[in-house]
């Protein structure tokens, strides 16, 4: 039977080798997540804009998104809209865990990822890239369509809405 500090020297090695192939299959492990239907519901007037995808974790780990950012926008936060008596407020959200082989969606009124301080010369059309960064430093850079406030999706066929109540206009709304 192996003594105490022979069994932990054992395990100290397989603690070793495990991380060493953890760094070794960073890319691919960043390739596993995949980042679909991105799109940004523009403003005008340098407003904040909201972003919008959906992200799948085809990897056998959860994985954890903390955080965003884009050369295009100063300031990019994860953000969630929640409703409270009647209010809808927006809050920032530290981490979005996704369970293996399950996906999460930023979508309008819900998670988005807030996109502020825009550079100059965003318009709707354009296609801007948006790094998503995980725990443990994974990044996933997808280039998001710029869509006109109007827009519900990204698209031209599900996006524009015709006709749209000007009540019901996104305006601040993320
Ligand atoms: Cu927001």
């Amino acid at each position: 039977m192996p003594s105490r500090s022979s069994l932990s020297r054992a395990a100290l090695r397989g603690l070793a080798a495990g991380a060493l192939s953890l760094g070794l299959l960073g890319s691919a492990f960043a390739a596993g997540i995949q980042v679909t239907d991105a799109w940004i519901r523009w403003l005008p007037a340098g407003l904040p804009a909201g972003g919008y995808a959906k992200v799948t974790n085809d990897t056998a780990k959860e994985v954890k998104l903390i955080g965003a950012s884009s050369p295009k926008y100063g300031m990019v936060m994860l953000h969630q809209t929640v409703n409270k008596n009647g209010m809808s407020n927006m809050v920032h959200v530290d981490a979005i865990a996704i369970a293996p082989h399950k996906s999460m969606a930023f979508t309008p009124g819900d998670y988005h990822i807030m996109l502020m301080d825009p550079k100059p010369g965003i318009e709707p059309g354009q296609k801007v890239p948006v790094t998503l960064k995980f725990a443990g430093g994974q990044t996933v850079t997808v280039d998001f369509e710029v869509r006109k406030p109007t827009a519900s999706g990204p698209g031209e066929m599900k996006g524009d809405m015709k006709g749209m109540d000007m009540h019901s206009m996104p305006g601040m709304q993320h």
